[in-house]
């Protein structure tokens, strides 16, 4: 198999035993990679970074060296202090010597450390897990708080802001298809009535920071509960995985994507609506945990915009799953029809829920700044 001869490229001891498909990312493709040699196994992530989706494969990988390093050398420093071993993924070099490995179809392969004795989970059923992918989040952006964002690339112009996603979505809706499906599809008509609603809303975060009230940062960019991984003997968070998105951004992007993926119990996958809430214990947790960390760093105004960011980032994943699902499919992977009108569906009913709950969260979230 073509990625059984990309695995053995890499640097690492061993002869390749077993190469399993993992993870149910929306993006990139993902594999295990298991190696022994007489006396030991090794085991390391192997992805092919989706080409659409990161035109440039070698600054997303500068990005995330850059800013590993630097929180590789915080971790340490602050490990004997701190109430748990802190992991983050390592990237390793090919037998060459290079950052990534390009095959014959110029598509880009990468190899990643694995997170040691964790699990990661789809979906969040209690208080302490939330509470955990807040600290996960809150400490790993405050760890790199200090690297200068302006020596990141920013490798996904456009990402997490809101008002280009709304052009991106007329742009969609105008064309054939998209009328086409606009014309059989009752649902769809319903969804583009919610996005008319909320469209004066999409600009607050990128307002506020033209207003000079929010700046950019450096930040994870896809916090997603998926990302968070939780220490087997322990139960505590350990790592934040997923780093090709580490740019430039408001920390708000993420502290939003952490709360809508980390306080809905029913997940992005459901096709029951009813299920779909923002749990305001769940809420209380995260804030808990994220501020522990990240109050440190958070100005008065950051905080001001965190209420807003839940929504925010809720509202416009729905517009980009609903964007995709109007364009065709192009963008995220789908495994049935309609997967993406349907995980835009949830991601609405789920904004409706943060917006109903909008008094008892500020309360939370002053509660806890
Ligand atoms: C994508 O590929 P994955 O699953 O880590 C997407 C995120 C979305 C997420 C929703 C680069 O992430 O922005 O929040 O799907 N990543 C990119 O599940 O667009
Ligand atoms: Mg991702």
């Amino acid at each position: 198999m073509h990625a059984e001869s990309i695995a053995i490229q890499f640097d690492v001891p061993g002869r390749l035993v077993a190469l399993q498909p993992i993870g149910a990312g929306n993006v990139n493709d993902t594999y295990r990679v298991i190696l022994r040699t007489t006396f030991s196994e090794e085991q390391f992530i192997l992805q092919r970074i989706n080409r659409a989706v990161f035109k440039d494969p070698a600054a997303v990988m500068a990005n995330m060296k850059a800013v590993t390093d630097h929180a590789h050398r915080r971790i340490e420093a602050e490990a004997d202090d701190a109430d748990r071993i802190w992991q983050l993924p390592r990237v390793i070099p090919a037998k060459d010597g290079a950052d990534y490995v390009v095959d014959g179809r110029g598509e880009c392969w990468r190899a990643l450390s694995m997170i040691a004795s964790s699990t990661n989970y789809e979906r969040v059923s209690k208080p302490e897990h939330a509470a955990e992918a807040g600290r996960v989040l809150g400490h790993f952006q405050r760890i790199i708080s200090d690297f200068p964002a302006d020596e990141l690339a920013d490798t996904l112009p456009g990402f997490h802001i809101a008002p280009a996603y709304l052009e991106n979505y007329d742009r969609v809706v105008a064309g054939e298809g998209a009328r086409l499906r606009l014309g059989a599809v009752s649902e769809a008509r319903r969804l583009a009535k919610f996005v008319e609603e909320r469209r004066a809303f999409a600009g607050v975060l990128e307002e506020a920071r033209e207003r000079g009230e929010l700046r950019l940062r450096p930040i994870h960019g896809d916090p997603k509960i998926t990302n968070v991984m939780i220490d087997n003997f322990t139960g505590k968070g350990t790592a934040i995985v997923d780093l090709d998105t580490v740019k430039p951004g408001l920390i708000h992007y993420d502290f939003g994507d952490a709360v809508r993926s980390g306080c809905n119990p029913a997940g992005e996958e459901t096709t029951d609506l009813a299920e779909v809430l923002l749990e305001l214990d769940l809420f209380e947790a995260l804030v808990r945990g994220y501020l522990s960390e990240a109050r440190s760093f958070l100005s008065e105004g950051d905080k001001r915009y965190l209420y807003d960011a839940v929504r925010l980032i809720a509202f416009e994943l729905g517009l980009r799953f609903f964007t995709d699902y109007l364009a065709g499919d192009v963008y995220f992977k789908v495994g049935y029809e309609a997967q993406n009108l349907n995980r835009a569906r949830v991601q609405f009913a789920l904004c409706e829920s943060i917006e109903a709950r909008e008094g008892k969260m500020r309360a939370i979230l002053e509660r806890h700044c």
